[in-house]
């Protein structure tokens, strides 16, 4: 049997906290060895990363996710009951109902709906003092995700909204303000969505045919039943604020496009190019550190032992910085994925292996098409000027973003 490298202390969640997205990755490269054990939180972990050990992560039958994630990363970010801590049967039926929502038209009606925005925004942003792209697109997406969803949204509440979905995704990671505005915020989200779940299947709030309000509200499980209003709350704001985090994507994207100004000329009209161009953004910036599951049953892996009950931690942005997998990981190339077939254990930022049947991201294919269109409007719809401020991208900051927010100035439309 191997010995498993282990961290030596009682605890290392103070670690993780100060090392960030590079917690792992850092302790990998000094014990020579892709796993190792540790305490998180007081409880031993098992840390991993790299395509094996994605691959092995994703093994239904030797990991589930029931009370995997930290209680302070579900009171924040991805609420109880929801999808991300189902295994089994209830998985497949909670999961199924939230693919059924991500079809190609309903994906490219959501990117309509951000492009029309966008495109209307140019004017109160053209001339105007600096613009926060990270500002204006959370509300920007806010908008247009309960248009699309079905949620019905005042003018007037779009700043409170987006402060709220922001904050939960601001929170799990972290002790403080930060944190308990996150808690705040879930519980006001969950009510907000609780009480429209309700109207909607009473009949006073119509929506619309194959909108995620409808899917949700009206899904019945196995035995027939209707979820529990609480938890179709959840799973709506599973879609919701998610899809307000892919401004954070697209701050990077225009960040590396700012790094690398001869991909704009690259992406222009080029449809391969800027598809490329966004898998290495997602790629290379930091987003979702790790994934979290629990040891089903007692097994050995390559040498190593996992004993039942264990709780494992995938490392997501230090499996797509592995050196054994990304040549020069450290450069951000977006031409490493020209002709690279796609495969679903080496570029996991949204997790790995299998949309339907595991945990990998319901909205993967809604942040790629979204960063594209935001890419093209970016490069094509208009010009701008990125003046002097702070982008350092702190690692130790979970999640991360340049710390200006990205400011622009002079925005002129361009066509
Ligand atoms: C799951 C990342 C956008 C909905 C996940 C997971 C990650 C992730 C790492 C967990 C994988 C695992 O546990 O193995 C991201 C990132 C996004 C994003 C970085 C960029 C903003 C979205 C969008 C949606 C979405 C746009 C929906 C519209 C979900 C759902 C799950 C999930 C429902 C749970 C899936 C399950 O447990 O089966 N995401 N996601 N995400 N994501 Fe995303
Ligand atoms: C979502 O809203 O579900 C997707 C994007 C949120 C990412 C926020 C990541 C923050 C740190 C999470 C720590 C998890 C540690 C196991």
């Amino acid at each position: 049997m191997a010995t498993t490298p282990a961290d030596r202390g009682p605890d290392s969640t103070l670690a993780f906290l100060r090392a960030g997205y590079r917690f792992i990755g850092e302790r990998c490269d000094r014990y020579g060895s892709d796993i190792f054990r540790t305490r998180i939180l007081l409880a031993p972990t098992i840390c991993l990363r790299g395509r094996p050990a994605a691959t092995l992560f994703y093994d239904t039958e030797r990991f589930r996710r029931r009370e995997a994630m930290p209680l302070r990363v579900q009171r924040t970010l991805t609420g109880r009951g929801g999808v991300q801590g189902l295994d089994g049967p209830e998985h497949r039926d909670r999961k199924a109902m939230l693919m059924s929502i991500m079809t190609p038209a309903a994906i490219g009606q959501l990117g309509q709906l951000f492009d029309d925005e966008w495109q209307a925004r140019i004017p109160a942003w053209e001339g105007a003092a600096p613009v926060t792209l990270y500002d204006e697109l959370g509300r920007l997406l806010t908008r247009v995700v309960c248009s699309w969803a079905g949620v019905p949204l005042a003018a007037s509440q779009v700043d409170r909204r987006t402060v709220e979905l922001h904050a939960m995704i601001e929170a799990p990671a972290i002790v403080g303000p930060r944190h308990w505005r996150g808690l705040l915020a879930r519980r006001r989200a969950e009510r907000w969505i609780a009480d429209i779940i309700e109207r909607t299947r009473i009949g006073t709030l119509p929506a619309p045919a194959g909108s995620a309000l409808k899917v949700i509200a009206e899904h019945r499980d196995a035995q027939g039943r209707l979820l529990p209003r609480r938890i179709a709350a959840v799973e709506l704001l599973n879609v919701l604020r998610p899809t307000v985090a892919v401004d954070r994507f697209i701050v990077f994207a225009a960040l590396a496009l700012h790094d690398h100004p001869a991909w704009r000329q690259r992406v222009r009209g080029d449809d391969e190019a800027t598809e490329q161009f966004v898998q290495e953004v997602r790629r290379y910036y930091p987003f979702f550190p790790a994934a979290a599951a629990q040891v089903r049953r007692s097994f050995d892996w390559q040498g190593h032992h996992f004993p039942r009950g264990r709780r494992v931690l995938l490392d997501l942005y230090g499996t797509n910085h592995h050196p054994a997998l990304w040549p020069e990981p450290e450069l951000f190339r977006p031409e490493r994925f020209a002709g690279r077939p796609v495969d679903p254990f080496h570029l996991i930022p949204q997790g790995g292996g299998d949309h339907w049947t595991g945990h990998r991201c319901a909205g993967e294919w809604i942040t790629i098409d979204l960063m594209k269109r935001a890419v093209t409007n970016l490069t094509s719809a208009m010009r701008y000027e990125v003046p002097p401020q702070d982008l350092a991208v702190d690692l130790r900051r979970m999640p991360a973003l340049p710390p200006s927010g990205l400011t622009l100035t002079n925005i002129r439309r361009t066509d």
